[in-house]
């Protein structure tokens, strides 16, 4: 296992926790844990043990952006140039990772701690948790992926508000909105995400990333071309170890057992 300086990374029956560890300035999101993101990442999308990533953080807040101390913000620094080296290939390797990603947010997700937890597949909350979309608080526009995940998961309107306005969304309201799965009470939420995560790692991992995929293509295509691409992907799935398992144990009333490379 890879040791790293700003993250706590461990593997546990196919579930690989990534954890933030910056817990004294809320996580937020200095160079260093960016690059070791990408790193934990791609890592995890390259183990063959891994079969579902949970992403979660030390300390009283989830994420809170930009570390604001760690670069000059005198307005001459290249911000364009800092998203496409340090946060772009993060939010693509969540994106493009055949696995599921579950965020577990308690605290507050702030600006592109937001984003991050947007780009995992599913959000659970803590009861206390907030997200504050911050970047027009300090007169930036929505990046790291908020400008694509947000209005797809809420609807054009309602991510205008959260993007301009910037209030704090608390986690029955986010729940309610479609931005967290589910609401666990604060101190259960950890045990609670790993149950859940536990769930999706005995699923059949090879159809659970096709599955990623064919959700994501499905709000893009046009439906001649969505059904096409589901129809390839089935043809992928019906060949592999996981649906010969998934039927035999239905026709012998047992639960299937998915291995890693069925
Ligand atoms: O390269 C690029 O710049 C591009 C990327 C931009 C993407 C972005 O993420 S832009 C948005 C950046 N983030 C923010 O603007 C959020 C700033 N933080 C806050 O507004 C508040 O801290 C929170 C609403 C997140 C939480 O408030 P609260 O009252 O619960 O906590 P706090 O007391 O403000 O923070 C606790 C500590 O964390 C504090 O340190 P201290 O004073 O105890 O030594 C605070 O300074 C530190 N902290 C919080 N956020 C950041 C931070 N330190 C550095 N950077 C931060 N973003």
């Amino acid at each position: 296992m890879d040791v790293y300086e700003t993250l706590l990374v461990r593997e546990l029956d196919g579930v690989l926790e990534i954890r933030m560890n910056r817990p004294e300035v809320l996580n937020a999101l200095n160079r260093t844990l960016k690059l070791e993101l990408q790193s934990a990442m791609k890592a995890a999308a390259r183990g063959r043990q891994v079969r579902v990533v949970l992403l979660s953080a030390e300390g009283r807040g989830f994420c809170a952006g930009q570390d604001l101390r760690d670069e000059e913000t005198d307005g001459r620094r290249s911000i364009g140039e800092s998203l496409r080296t340090l946060y772009n290939p993060l939010v693509e390797a969540m994106l493009g990772m055949p696995k599921p990603i579950v965020a577990a947010v308690q605290g507050v997700a702030a600006g592109a701690g937001m984003s991050l937890a947007l780009a995992a597949d599913m959000r659970l909350m803590g009861e206390g948790a907030t997200f504050v979309a911050a970047f027009s608080r300090i007169g930036l526009v929505p990046d790291s992926g908020l400008s694509y995940m947000l209005p797809r998961l809420v609807g054009l309107g309602r991510a205008m508000e959260i993007a301009m306005l910037a209030q704090p969304i608390g986690a029955v309201e986010a729940e309610r909105l479609g931005l967290s799965n589910h609401v666990f009470p604060d101190g259960e939420l950890h045990e609670a995400a790993l149950d859940f995560c536990r769930r999706l790692a005995d699923g059949p991992a090879q159809a659970l990333g096709l599955t990623k995929k064919a959700l994501q293509r499905g709000l893009e295509l046009p439906l001649r071309q969505a059904l096409e691409y589901e129809a390839a992907l089935q043809e992928l799935a019906g060949h592999a170890g996981e649906y010969v398992e998934g039927v035999a144990a239905f026709k012998e009333k047992r639960k299937p057992v998915y291995k890693t490379g069925d």
